[in-house]
């Protein structure tokens, strides 16, 4: 009997050493978790995806569950806690070869927790006691939390094998933001751009690789390109498509303009032909997805071999008759093939991209780096618009084809302005030598006659004079706007005398050129300047003389 009682006194001691436990922490019959799982085969576990909807619950026999620790991996002690509230999640399972087992480890929690910690929370339960591992580094650290209540609150775990096989991943090309697949332009030239999106339900991550085909899927045709990159473009130097006939080898290049790097080379890009692209992605398992293609049925890629030193832009709409789209191109044929013979075929002769031609499906996508790269595939571009032209097209890429330092192209603009001006300075200035367009009245006019003259108004370049070709009836669309050159740039005509909105005689600056010599812009569409025969002298000047 006094063993008895100094066991008791002992035992007392011991137990008044800690915080005194309540009656109901005592006696706390521990929570139990279920898993609750939809078998595809009654008897067992058949092979599931990596990714997959999980359910539990959990029961608690003198109070009630607030709460769940749920961790996937390999064995108990190694796996990570998380605090769930809810009783289901979709989990991935971290695959990473054809075929695993994972345990999924639940516990539950009763209501003797007391610490409030949020859903998704990371919880360490190895050390001696647990804890919010805020870093999950398994470390108590920097701002770890203890959880003095959780101990008590915590029963049993439950588990679940789950046998889980990999899924082939997917790919597909980029969409527009109307949700329609880019196609390449319906005609390029010797540059082009592809972007895609790979897709893997064992997540992103376990994608390993992209590979592009050029028109033939045999196997040693394929391109492997790195997972990270999801935009390539196709570039054949003109040292390598000048000598070639038939197909040619085209680089692959990442990244956009300033950024781009060789990563590749893709053979068998068909010259003067129609092309195709293949397109398919690799995952960590070694699975592939189907293949991909474009252009989609219904659609065309021509890629045109470039053949001359000059590419002329039609950026023009306009009505029927002389000013009609066709008539235009066919006038400036007809002025090309009049240049002097010193100025040479590769001029005369010239490589031709449209801009409005068939809605617009010559424009590439990406204007960058597709269009600037074009541009700078050659050593002059003429670009023409009748009222607008397509200024977020034209900006940047001239402004990297003729303005930049670091490169040395050379342009020929020409184009009319609106009615009403919806303010394109902004775009203009970007790339033009002006710094702003007239939007007065008083200094913008409708139309011009047939005997209206130009002059060259620049001391030191010897441009010819111009005169307006048609009668007004024909031209009326075009308006004509004063030009302000910039600091830099030089005038280099005028119209001399031309009849402004408010009625008042004026005369506006229509023509400038750059410090550099790289950049003439008309505010005029020189087919209607023809009026003296001058024109083919005019270009002779700037293709023989200002540009060389
Ligand atoms: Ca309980
Ligand atoms: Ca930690
Ligand atoms: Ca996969």
């Amino acid at each position: 009997m006094r063993y008895f009682q100094i066991l008791l006194i002992v035992v007392f001691a011991i137990a008044g050493c800690k915080k005194s436990p309540t009656d109901s922490e005592m006696k706390n019959s521990k929570p139990q978790a279920f898993l609750w799982i939809f078998p595809n085969n009654p008897d067992s576990l058949a092979l599931g995806i990596s990714k997959q909807h999980i359910h539990w619950w959990g029961e608690d026999k003198d109070g009630y569950v607030v709460g769940f620790l749920v961790g996937i991996g390999k064995s108990e002690t190694s796996v990570e806690w998380i605090f769930k509230i809810r009783n289901d999640s979709v989990i991935s399972f971290p695959l990473l070869t054809v075929q695993d087992t994972f345990l999924v480890f639940v516990k539950a929690i009763d209501n003797h927790f007391r610490e409030k910690i949020n859903d998704g929370t990371n919880i360490a339960l190895a050390a001696s006691h647990p804890f919010i591992d805020y870093e999950n580094d398994g470390v108590f650290n920097n701002n770890d939390r203890t959880l003095p209540t959780l101990q008590n609150a915590l029963g049993a775990t439950a588990k679940q094998k789950f046998p889980i096989k990999n899924t082939p991943p997917t790919v597909k090309f980029e969409i527009n933001s109307s949700n329609v697949t880019v196609q390449p332009s319906e005609t390029s030239f010797t540059v082009v751009t592809f972007a895609w999106r790979g897709n893997d339900n064992d997540g992103d991550n376990t994608i390993t690789k992209y590979e592009i085909a050029l028109n033939d899927t045999a196997t040693n045709n394929w391109v492997s390109i790195d997972s990270t990159v999801n935009m390539i473009t196709l570039f054949v130097p003109r040292a390598v498509s000048d000598i070639a006939t038939g197909s040619v080898t085209a680089d692959v290049m990442k990244g956009t303009y300033g950024n781009t790097r060789k990563i590749g080379e893709a053979h068998g890009l068909r010259l003067n032909d129609t092309n195709r692209i293949f397109l398919r992605v690799k995952d960590i398992a070694e699975d592939y997805s189907p293949i991909v293609s474009l252009p989609d049925s219904g659609f065309l890629w021509y890629v045109k071999k470039p053949k001359s030193k000059l590419l002329v832009i039609e950026d023009y709409v306009a009505s029927s008759g002389p000013n009609s789209p066709d008539s235009v191109l066919l006038f400036y044929k007809n002025i090309f093939s009049q240049l002097a013979d010193s100025i040479g075929d590769s001029v005369r002769v010239f490589d031709f991209l449209s801009l409005r031609r068939n809605d617009g499906a010559f424009i590439p996508f990406h204007l960058d780096p597709a269009l600037i790269l074009t541009l700078q595939q050659f050593n002059f571009v003429f670009w023409y618009a009748g009222q607008e032209p397509s200024w977020s097209v034209a900006s940047n890429p001239l402004f990297q084809y003729a303005v930049d330092p670091a490169t040395n192209g050379k342009v020929l603009f020409s184009t009319a302005f609106q009615f009403s001006i919806a303010d394109p300075r902004g775009s203009i200035v970007s790339f033009a030598p002006i710094e702003a367009v007239s939007l007065s009245d008083d200094s913008t006019a409708t139309r011009a006659y047939a005997d209206t003259t130009v002059s060259n108004i620049s001391t030191i370049l010897n441009f010819p004079p111009l005169q307006f070709k048609q009668n007004p009836s024909i031209h009326s669309l075009f308006f004509y706007r004063n030009l302000y050159p910039r600091s830099t740039a030089t005038p280099i005509y005028k119209i001399d005398s031309i009849v402004s909105k408010t009625h008042r005689k004026f005369s506006p600056t229509v023509g400038v050129i750059d410090a550099n010599n790289r950049f003439v812009f008309m505010g005029v569409p020189l087919h209607l300047l023809n009026g003296n025969g001058n024109l083919p002298s005019f270009f002779n000047t700037v293709f023989g003389n200002i540009f060389k």
